[in-house]
């Protein structure tokens, strides 16, 4: 299985090291493609020119099985892979820390065709991806 995971880049890298250890998890799913977001150094080193940013994602997320998006740290881009995913119709999970940010985008939450689920610590987070990625798990 093929997991594009989504987190905040430009919009604040706060949660980085949580996103790596959820992104260690997926692992044992299949490949998660987006595994550079969970670095709390990427792009220190410079940014890669925008275009090839847009390009590599959007062509990873039109071959992924699944999304999976954190989006308590608001980030334009996660909003727009978001949109897109759900344009090619992908499973989308969306998790946020309620304890952190419980007033998440409307047009997030609003939107029914997301699996958008709150949780309280990184424990219960997992369960959330672990009953998702279990449920798209079996013909991959
Ligand atoms: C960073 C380091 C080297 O090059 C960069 C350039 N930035 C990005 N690289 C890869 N994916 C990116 C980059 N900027 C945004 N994205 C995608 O949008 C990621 O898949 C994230 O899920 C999301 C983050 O968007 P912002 O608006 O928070 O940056």
């Amino acid at each position: 299985m093929k997991i594009y995971f989504c987190g905040s880049i430009k919009g604040g890298r706060q949660l980085a090291d949580r996103y790596a250890r959820f992104i260690s998890h997926m692992k044992s799913y299949g490949d998660v493609l987006t595994e550079h977001i969970g670095n709390a150094d990427y792009g220190k080193g410079g940014y890669k020119p925008a275009e090839e940013v847009y390009r590599q994602d959007t062509a990873w997320l039109t071959e992924s099985d699944v999304v999976v998006a954190e989006v308590t740290v608001p980030s334009l881009g996660v909003g727009y892979e978001l949109a897109f995913a759900e344009k090619l119709r992908k499973p989308c999970l969306v998790i946020y820390d309620s304890e952190l940010n419980n007033n998440i985008s409307s047009m997030i939450t609003g939107d029914d065709y997301f699996r958008c689920r709150c949780y309280k610590g990184e424990t219960q987070a997992i369960q959330t991806i672990d009953e998702f990625l279990t449920e798209f798990t079996e013909d991959k």
